[in-house]
């Protein structure tokens, strides 16, 4: 049976960053395996039209890995994917690539100190089982009366069906999260009807997006400084927004008057404007930067619908009013499974455990990152590491350097295995509650950022820095280390 140092599940960002350093790091016993039969994670995966980083793309790229070619602040899908791609051909991880090949499940096996992967395509073994899978990789369908009747076409926004024309047709769009304000813009002008379905108004604000002239990339290109420069300036710009989310959510209420001016300088029916008004704090939910949405929301096809879905019939929507709306296409912008988000992976750690079981009240993983019970085994960007305010890589990238030091310490040290105490997961989770409490993220409003309960295993409630911060060195005295 193939033997492996480290498997990494899932080639996005995480992927790509974990194997990238194990590489810079000399080791090169690792595979990196992918369900589907393309690699690029989130941005090959989400390719519904406008759709785009809300993130300035100068950060929201590799630091080792520098693109002085974005061709805008904030990259379209198509870029981003390019990016992946390049970065996977750059720093040689194409051959450490298995396409098309799903991990069903995992069991450790404590005699042999090592993960026991049963894979799509047959079965291997790993010292390290590391997963980079993302939180937003399960499509969440709501449940509607008499949605199994209809006839028409539907889709999620992430398994857009680019071969269905939707020129002339009449569709409605359930949801107005980030991923709905993007594409709504894109495909009102071709239809005739489009029904949009708002169960909350999201707080929005204009995205300072622009082109990057071609002397801008003439610069980042030849000049190194230039570009940490330009990181840093974007970095900066995201993360004293901390200070309003995590510390002083009153301080939002002067970013909400710049909104709701915005709102009301395209907006002039009151009646919409009153259905597009927010009641809760803003940042409680993502805030959506979108330069085209409101404008869209006025034109002579478009619907806002905020009472809900009564029903569907086979050709039609039943709205909260009752009245009977004609489609031909439903599209779900509902989001993602959170709960769901490690999906069916049967994962059985020490003594059989099993992550269902471990995962009861939500994963309580230390530092985002291990869990008491299975040892060898790491997450990128597991729970308490999402942001509401900066780039995720480089979350990722603390993640990642972090559990490089741990699989560098078993092989130096000869450590069979290496799990975090129960005591210090335990701790550390209870901080981390603690610090969420005062944050605008648990202000009341619900949102995907909380379980089922209302706990929110989601979100870092700290800077950034913070958090590279803590992830910068390898804490063993935090894990049991049992030796051959
Ligand atoms: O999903 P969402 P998304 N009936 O969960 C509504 C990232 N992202 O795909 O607010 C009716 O934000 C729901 O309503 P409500 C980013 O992190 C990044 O848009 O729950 N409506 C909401 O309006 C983002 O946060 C980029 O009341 C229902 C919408 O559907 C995350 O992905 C771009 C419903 C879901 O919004 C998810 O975004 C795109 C129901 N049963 C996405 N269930 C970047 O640019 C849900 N809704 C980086």
């Amino acid at each position: 049976m193939p033997h492996y140092e480290v498997v990494i599940i899932g080639s996005g960002f995480a992927g790509l960053c974990m194997g990238a350093r194990l590489k810079q790091a000399g080791i090169h016993d690792f595979l990196i395996l992918e369900k589907d039969k393309e690699f690029g994670g989130t941005w090959r995966v989400n390719q519904y039209p406008g759709c785009a980083c809300d993130v300035p793309s100068h950060l929201y790229s590799f630091s080792f890995l520098q693109n002085p070619e974005w061709t805008r602040k904030y990259a379209p899908q198509r870029e981003l994917l390019a990016y992946t791609v390049k970065a996977a051909q750059d720093l040689g991880l194409m051959p450490h690539l298995r396409l098309d090949t799903a991990l069903l499940s995992a069991e450790y096996d404590e005699a042999a100190g090592a993960w026991r992967l049963h894979t799509s395509r047959g079965e291997m073994i790993a010292k390290h089982l590391v997963t980079g899978m993302g939180a937003l990789g399960r499509p969440k369908l709501p449940t509607l009366p008499g949605l199994e009747s209809f006839q028409g076409k539907t889709f999620h926004s992430q398994q857009w069906d680019h071969g269905y024309d939707l020129q002339g047709k009449r569709v409605a769009v359930i949801g107005t999260g980030a991923s709905a304000i993007q594409f709504v813009p894109e495909i009102a002008p071709k239809l005739a009807q489009l029904d949009l379905y708002q169960r909350t108004p999201p707080w929005i604000l204009p995205r300072p997006d622009r082109a990057i002239s071609k002397a801008e990339r003439w610069l980042l290109r030849h000049f190194s400084i230039s570009r940490w420069a330009y990181r840093a300036l974007n970095y900066v710009r995201n993360e004293w927004r901390y200070i309003a989310f995590g510390k002083q959510p009153a301080l939002m209420r002067a970013t909400q008057k710049l909104a709701l001016a915005y709102m009301h300088k395209h907006i002039r029916d009151p009646e919409l404007r009153r259905k597009l008004t927010p009641d809760y704090t803003m940042g409680c939910k993502r805030i959506l930067l979108v330069n085209d949405y409101y404008q869209t929301l006025t034109r002579s096809n478009v619907a806002v619908l905020g009472n809900g879905i009564r029903e569907v019939r086979a050709h039609s929507v039943i709205d909260g009013d009752g009245q009977e709306r004609a489609v031909d296409a439903i599209i779900f912008a509902t989001g993602f499974d959170l709960e769901q988000a490690l999906g069916p992976l049967e994962l059985k750690g020490r003594g059989g455990l099993s992550l269902q079981q471990a995962s009861r009240d939500g994963l309580d993983a230390y530092k985002g990152t291990t869990l008491p019970g299975f040892p060898n085994f790491y997450m990128i960007a597991g729970p308490n590491t999402g942001l509401g305010h900066n780039s995720m890589i480089y979350m990722i990238e603390s993640g990642v350097n972090y559990i490089l030091q741990a699989i560098q310490m078993t092989q130096l040290q000869r450590i069979k295995s290496l799990e975090v105490k129960a005591d210090a997961a335990g701790e550390y989770n209870r901080q981390i509650q603690q610090k969420l409490k005062g944050t605008v993220w648990n202000s009341g409003c619900k949102s995907w950022y909380l379980n089922s309960r209302g706990k929110n295993l989601t979100l870092w409630p700290g800077f950034t820095f913070e958090y590279r911060r803590i992830m910068k060195k390898f804490d063993a005295d935090q894990y049991h280390a049992r030796f051959d």
